[in-house]
């Protein structure tokens, strides 16, 4: 009995196998074969082979010989390459079809020896920049295609890039946080261009930027930054001001009152200001100011905690007729 199952099981396995080995046979199975992909790289212009040639075959580089030769192995299928040699215009990306056979493929390259202009002409060299916009301009003189790429300041990797077809210029507002804000100094702004052959071309300007803001004795509306409310408190108002192009940070303000056998001083926590940005700050009138009349001094940025374009325009005596 156990004999008999064992027996139906091994001829059960030897059909399933002659089965799997008829089918395999019979079936036209594709034997996975390489095939010789043999490039020729050539000068278009003398026919002479191009030695030193970059061949990318699906991923794969290698560099031609001195008879502009180099060759792959692939399988049937569909790959593309691209051929690039200094001073010659980039071929490619190009389809190439391996079909059970070797393939030889002749490829004549241009040759450009002549390096791409780029004239950057706007804005001037030596120009200062920082409290409005400025759009960058440039004309890039090149027979063949190209890329190029825009730096400002010591940046290492370009602002913007583009090609022939994009437009050659760049708008910003270097008082920007995203730019130059808070920062003063002189700064490069400088093009890069690749032609197809890999010629490189450049130009820069040096342009002065200020963009540090400018913390100023504001405005209460009627032309005069302080304001006294004995109604609501007995408080002293103070307008702060940022006339500057960049962002003003946190600071102190403060305010010395004279009384007549000494003083008194208030630090005032001032919040960043905007460029163009009038905040109003209060404090209350100490006792015995008034005597008859309230003396006192405004001093912005006390701790000169703001790098400004001007730091001498932040103090001012003020009087409250009592
Ligand atoms: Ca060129
Ligand atoms: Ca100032
Ligand atoms: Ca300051």
């Amino acid at each position: 009995m156990t004999n008999n199952i064992y027996k139906k099981i091994s001829i059960l396995t030897l059909i399933v196998v002659m089965a799997f080995i008829l089918v395999a046979c019979s079936s036209n199975v594709p034997t996975l074969l390489k095939y010789n992909v043999i490039f020729e790289i050539l000068d278009d212009d003398t026919d002479e082979p191009i030695e030193g040639a970059e061949v990318k075959l699906d991923g794969q580089t290698k560099i031609t010989d001195s008879t502009g030769v180099v060759s792959f192995e692939k399988y049937n299928g569909s790959y593309q390459y691209t051929v690039e040699k200094d001073q010659y215009i980039k071929v490619g990306p190009i389809n190439l079809v391996v079909n059970n056979d070797n393939e030889i493929e002749t490829v004549t390259m241009t040759e450009d020896l002549v390096d791409p202009t780029v004239v950057i002409t706007n804005p001037d060299d030596g120009d200062e920049l920082g409290s409005e916009e400025v759009t960058v301009e440039w004309f890039i003189f090149e027979e063949h295609s190209y890329t190029w790429e825009l730096y400002l300041g010591g940046a290492t990797f370009p602002q913007v890039e583009g090609d022939q077809d994009d437009p050659h210029s760049f708008t910003f507002d270097p008082a920007s946080p995203d730019f130059f804000g808070g920062h003063q100094g002189v700064f490069r702004f400088r093009i890069e261009v690749t032609d197809a052959a890999n010629n490189r071309g450049s130009d820069y300007i040096d342009v002065i930027i200020d963009a540090r803001p400018n913390i100023v004795f504001g405005s209460s509306g009627e032309g005069y930054y302080i304001d006294w409310l004995d109604t609501e408190g007995n408080m002293l108002f103070i307008y702060v001001d940022n006339e500057g192009p960049g962002s003003a940070g946190n600071s102190i303000t403060r305010v010395i009152f004279y009384r007549t056998s000494d003083t008194v001083i208030e630090d005032i926590d001032t919040p960043p200001i905007d460029p163009g940005e009038n905040i109003e700050l209060s404090v209350e009138f100490p006792p015995n100011v008034f005597n008859p009349d309230a003396d006192f001094e405004v001093i912005l940025d006390y701790d000169d905690d703001v790098d400004e374009t001007n730091e001498n325009d932040n103090e001012d005596i003020g009087i409250i007729i009592g």
